[in-house]
């Protein structure tokens, strides 16, 4: 075994060999002989893990002598996937590894699966927090995550008789190597109680207990941190009650500390009212808050400073209550006034808005806020009382504005109305007695029906409502809500949204008011993804490809290195090698399938992926539809006309949130068309459609290297940006999709003459949603596809009856998401695909522009952009 390793300037006692013999042996406690897998994968990630205890504890020493500005990502998901094979190759001990394994006749790779996803995140959201963790030690910014140690993440997707099943998460099951519990550092959290003489007095309590994941920057010593919480109740056993003989009530407070932490919510687009999810947005704000500013006094006496050393960026609106929260720290355990407590939370925090759905909005009731966090609510009503006193001013302006302007029209109109009725009388004053008292009563009915001129002060008042962050519920009249994305703009310095359009409409559709006051406060910060994980690693063959090509891995920290690839598209030999990679991947792809859901597919096919969480906006149904289409066209075909076909593995995959009702009826239909479609021996390998189980970061390391096409297909307006659409593009897959999020940018780079974009523009949607078909007008080939559905050739047509109705009952749905409107201009594009990849070389060049064309969607830009335009946070590299 080697003495000493130093790369990273870490010089760990035991090399690499020696070090994995030690954790099988003591740690692990496995022979060599008996190294399976899963023993084998926790030896060499004890070994790597102490690697990166060295560096974190490095990192983080020096960033404490330097005291430079701090970012902290708060963010209630964290989806990071598996460690090992990012920790390895960042700490670049790739090939010492891959060297020390050949003992035990294993590779690096397989080793990897024996890993379990930390999956404490839903989707989009959570892996972007991950992506920006891994680019900000990349960039040697100083910044640390801040979130919750779930103990079960992300349901697991099972499928049983044709439908999703949940099945819950053991992700610690096997114990977790890449954490550092810190019983040394621990916070109080209080709920409930009441206030008083002002102050308040929490009924219950339980403590926050650190758990630090070190965070290895790429090829850099610096090693960032994951800081997550966990709740433990006050004393781990109340002494005083089980001494009292009250042994249930302490068993009580223990059962209710580790609800906290238990479990993350799968709901990714419809928010949840339910306290328990209060709770965990505030227990996890308030230990991030406590811990900073008790850091920050370590070093500094005065708190006003504290905006010159920390800033707070939350991850939506989940933690929003983090604008509240400081400011009581700040006003009630620091001593410092309302006013000096908001102008420091004001320079502090910042926002990013992940959806413009009304449905995902975060609006808790003032009964469930005040219940749970009285001093909160408190605070709240004065920042919103001291909001709307700030703005009065203005609106009375826009008020008045608006009467001058409306005025002169009134009054015209006023006149000649006044001239008609006149004109009336007077023609009805001819015909008789009982015309003119009729008419005499339709005058005076229209005069008292006038508009009376407006009243200001109502107006006024009227106008302030719809700025105000405490408002009326639209449904429930009487209940009062607290609109968290209101009060996370009026509390932040900076409100981003994550792709160009999505930045627009957030300002013309959401906050449009807000934007009047502080226009300087919105900006856009599109999404990025990390080339490391989506690309580097989970694509190795290609990785190897464009180095050589480039004649350097440069890319990998600069990825605008990648346009050096354009020219190689031109290069038929190029292309040829570029084809068989993708061809491996689809093999591996081939036998994942094989592995989890029986199906053989070929991998000749064009291999087409739509994989995402499900959901109705994001048109995984369209996609069903047009395949029942696909399938008719080629049962109704001549046995020539087969042979000339385009073939295709269609794969889905995605998560349906536990109580989202028409999702799971997506799912099950996805997969009844394919239980249907693949065991009809007519069709063969012309058309196989499989539904992939359990969707999660390492499904998509492995599926997204091996798609030809992939399907970003939300109507437009509704996907704030998407992320997986950079990784596919990175990949080498074409896209087809709407002109929705990032689509729209990743085709201005790679030139939309080679996407193939289709449907309706997102200004056009209000119109059309006013404006619905009528059934009897939908495309043929909709309607004879649906008519399939609900005649049962896919089984189960009652099951499927209100999935149908959906999109087809004005009643019950209405088509919300516009499918109908969509469905030929998707077809036309779908043929388009067909026909182009008859012609295997152009394909393959248009490959090759994608992944030359999208360095631009780096997360490493994102950052960049965030440190430099938001946090002010510096690059501090050790020396
Ligand atoms: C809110 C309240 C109660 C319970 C759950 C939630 C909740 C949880 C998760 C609401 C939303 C989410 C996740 C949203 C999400 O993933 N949004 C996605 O964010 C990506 C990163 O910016 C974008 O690319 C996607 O377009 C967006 O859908």
């Amino acid at each position: 075994p080697k003495e000493e390793d130093t790369s990273n300037g870490v010089a760990p006692k035991l090399g690499v060999e020696a070090s994995i013999e030690h954790e099988l042996k003591y740690r692990v406690s496995a022979n060599n002989t008996d190294a399976r897998p899963v023993k084998l994968y926790q030896s060499v990630a004890w070994s790597v893990h102490d690697r990166l205890v060295d560096a974190f504890d490095q990192t983080q020493a020096y960033w404490k002598e330097k005291d430079p500005k701090h970012i902290y990502y708060l963010s209630a998901e964290f989806l990071m996937g598996r460690t090992l094979t990012n920790a390895v190759n960042n700490l670049d001990l790739g090939g010492e590894y891959a060297e020390a394994l050949k003992k035990y006749g294993a590779d690096l790779e397989t080793v990897a699966t024996g890993e379990l996803d930390a999956a404490l995140g839903n989707g989009g959201l959570g892996r972007l927090a991950a992506c920006f963790l891994d680019s900000m030690a990349s960039l040697d910014l100083p910044g640390w995550g801040y979130g919750i140690r779930y103990r079960y993440g992300m349901f697991k997707q099972g499928v049983k008789d044709g439908l999703q099943v949940e099945l819950p998460d053991y992700w610690l099951d096997n114990g977790n190597p890449w954490e550092i519990r810190r019983p040394e550092t621990q916070f109080k959290v209080g709920f409930y109680g009441s206030l008083e003489d002002g102050k308040w007095v929490p009924g219950e309590e339980v403590i926050a207990e650190a758990y630090d994941v070190p965070i290895p920057g790429y090829k850099t010593k610096t090693c960032g941190n994951l800081r997550l919480w966990d709740a433990l109740a006050p004393e781990e056993f109340d002494l005083e009650a089980f001494n009292a003989g009250d042994y249930s009530k302490a068993v009580e407070q223990k059962r209710r500390a580790d609800g906290i932490t238990a479990v993350l919510y799968p709901n990714d687009a419809t928010e949840e009212g339910k306290e328990l999810r209060l709770k965990q947005q505030f227990f996890f704000v308030s230990a991030s808050l406590q811990d900073t500013i008790a850091r920050y006094l370590e070093q500094h006496k005065d708190l006003a400073g504290l905006p010159d050393k920390a800033c707070f960026q939350m991850n939506d609106t989940h933690p929003t209550i983090a604008v509240a929260e400081l400011m009581r720290l700040l006003i009630d355990e620091h001593g410092l006034s309302y006013d000096d407590a908001w102008a420091i939370t004001t320079k502090c925090v910042a926002y990013t808005n992940h959806t413009v759905m009304p449905e995902a909005l975060e609006k808790w009731p003032v009964r469930v806020l005040a219940k749970l966090l009285p001093r909160h609510m408190q605070l709240i009503e004065q920042i919103n009382s001291n909001w709307l006193d700030s703005i009065t001013g203005h609106v009375t302006a826009k008020v008045e504005a608006e009467l001058a302007a409306s005025d002169a029209e009134k009054q015209k109109k006023a006149a000649a109305a006044a001239e008609e009725r006149k004109a009336a009388l007077v023609a009805a004053e001819a015909k008789g007695e009982e015309a003119l008292a009729a008419a005499k009563k339709v005058v005076s009915e229209e005069e008292a029906a006038e508009e009376k001129p407006a009243d200001k002060a109502t107006l006024v008042e009227e106008k302030l409502k719809t700025y105000s962050i405490i408002q009326e519920n639209q449904w429930t009249k009487g209940e009062m809500l607290v609109n968290m994305a209101y009060l996370a703009v009026v509390g932040s310095f900076a409100v981003n949204g994550v792709a160009a359009i999505h930045s627009e409409i957030i300002k013309t559709d959401i906050f449009p008011h807000f934007v009047e006051i502080f226009p300087e406060r919105f900006q856009n910060k599109t999404n990025g993804v990390t080339l490391r994980r989506w690309l580097a690693y989970c694509n190795p063959e290609l990785s190897a490809l464009i180095t050589e090509a480039l004649g350097t891995d440069e890319w990998v920290r600069d990825a605008t290195l990648l346009a050096k690839l354009k020219p190689f598209a031109e290069d038929a030999a190029f292309r040829a090698r570029w084809r068989e990679v993708k061809q491996q991947k689809k093999k591996a792809l081939a036998e994942r399938i094989r592995e989890q859901t029986g199906y053989q597919v070929s991998t000749e096919p064009m291999y087409d992926i739509h994989v995402k969480r499900i959901h109705e906006y994001k048109r995984q149904y369209m996609n069903a539809i047009s395949l029942i289409h696909r399938y008719k066209v080629l049962k109704e075909m001549t046995p020539e006309q087969r042979a000339k076909a385009v073939p295709r593995v269609v794969v889905f995959g995605g998560k349906a949130a536990s109580a989202y009702y028409m999702a799971k009826k997506i799912v099950a239909l996805i997969l009844s068309i394919g239980e249907t479609v693949n065991n009809d021996p007519e069709i063969g390998d012309l058309l196989k459609v499989v539904f992939l189980p359990n969707y999660n970061v390492s499904e998509a390391e492995l599926i997204i290297p091996a798609a030809e096409i992939s399907q970003h297909i939300s109507t437009a307006g509704t996907e704030a940006s998407g992320t997986s659409n950079m990784k596919f593009a990175l990949n080498g897959a074409l896209i087809i999709g709407t002109l929705d999020g990032a689509n729209i940018e990743i085709g201005e780079n790679t030139g939309f003459e080679n996407l193939f974009i289709f449907g309706v523009k997102a200004d056009e949607i209000n119109k059309l949603r006013e404006d619905r078909k009528n059934f009897s007008d939908y495309d043929p080939r909709y309607t004879a596809a649906l008519q399939m559905v609900s005649s049962g050739v896919f089984g189960r047509p009652e099951y499927f009856e209100d999935l149908v109705a959906s999109i087809t009952d004005m009643n019950r749905g209405n088509d919300w998401f516009l499918l109908a409107n969509d469905f030929a201009s998707y077809m036309d594009a779908q043929d388009a695909i067909d026909e182009l990849y008859r012609d295997q070389e152009e394909w393959t060049r248009r490959s090759i522009i994608y992944t030359a064309s999208n360095g631009f969607f780096s997360s490493d830009r994102t950052i960049d952009q965030y440190a430099r335009e938001i946090w002010n946070v510096q690059p501090t590299p050790q020396p």
